[in-house]
């Protein structure tokens, strides 16, 4: 087999591979914190449509805040990526938060990923004390009531732990979490709640551009789909001639567009792309057997 042949086996085989394992992400919601708009410099406590306060701490604030000067970020109107727009939310104290009942159910095998921009600000000594949560609605009241009453916590990006991104001061840093519902099945059928806090006293968040987005698991190509795709690239390749042990039958009414009814006889290889090399390293067919089947024999 020239290494065009080969080039092309892997080619077709690896666009069998990519069809099965394609998912893409649906965004549930995005948040930059910029509507309503207030003018630069300023405060407000009116939260965006869907937010909601859970608990503020002592002397604490969860606002939403137009910064108009550089004196807490380096750059402002507009903010800079991975935050954007003018203006972001802002927590202070110990355990003030924010939360949203994000209306989307938790559906078997998908990935919910939580991602948000995360402020390091000048003039706050710690910045490092934000998380990106989910929760469910397990209790099914519509709204959170903490795992105190029954709510569930699925996990956390915290601000200290080792995967965490926190950027230099000034700046900004994207930050994820992901749950994947199929390692926790029993959740499916409830409601997300994203909860966004600051843990310690003296401390500050800055949150931009935060979504939520759900992705179906990747599902493999059914056996028989691979083999269709591994042995229609067997055929373009053509004459193979490398090294190789085990045989495929193919039933002789096989046209190309038939292939996959391919079987693979027992004892070839069966793993993928294993397989299409294999495949392709096969003669044209030669002769069939009295079931019917074209047989490559396996070249030496
Ligand atoms: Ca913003
Ligand atoms: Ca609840």
């Amino acid at each position: 087999m020239n290494i065009y042949s080969k080039c092309l086996v892997y080619i077709i085989g690896c666009g069998a591979f990519i069809v099965g394992s394609t998912s893409h992400a649906a965004t549930i919601f995005t948040e930059s914190w910029d509507d309503p708009s207030i003018i630069g410099g300023a405060t407000s406590t009116n939260l965006p449509a869907g937010w909601l306060r859970f608990s503020t701490g002592v002397g604490g604030t969860s606002q939403i805040w137009h910064p108009e000067s550089t004196d807490r970020f380096k750059e402002a109107d507009p903010l800079a990526s991975p935050a954007d727009g003018d203006q972001v939310l802002f927590l202070t104290e110990l355990n003030t938060n924010v939360f949203r009942m994000t209306g989307a159910i938790i559906q078997p095998n998908t990935t919910y990923t939580l991602s948000a921009a995360i402020g390091n600000d000048l003039l706050s000594t710690n910045n490092q004390y934000w998380s990106l949560q989910l929760w469910t609605d397990a209790d099914m009241d519509r709204t959170f009531t903490w795992n105190q009453v029954g709510d569930a916590f699925i996990g956390q990006e915290f601000g200290t732990t080792a995967t965490a991104v926190n950027a230099l001061p000034g700046d900004w840093a994207l930050n994820t979490f992901s749950f994947d519902s199929s390692t926790v099945p029993n959740l499916v059928g409830q409601e997300l709640i994203v909860f966004l806090n600051n843990w310690s006293g003296g401390a500050a968040s800055f949150y931009d551009n935060v979504s939520l987005s759900a992705s179906a698991n990747p599902v493999p190509l059914p056996p028989t789909v691979i083999l269709f795709l591994s042995g229609l690239g067997a055929l373009v390749a053509g004459k193979g001639v490398g090294k190789g042990a085990g045989s495929i039958n193919v039933p002789t009414t096989a046209h190309p567009v038939l292939l996959h009814r391919l079987t693979v006889a027992q004892g070839s290889c069966a793993a993928w792309p294993a397989f299409a090399v294999r495949v392709a390293a096969q003669s044209s067919p030669r002769s069939h057997d009295r079931s019917g089947h074209y047989r490559w024999a396996g070249l030496g």
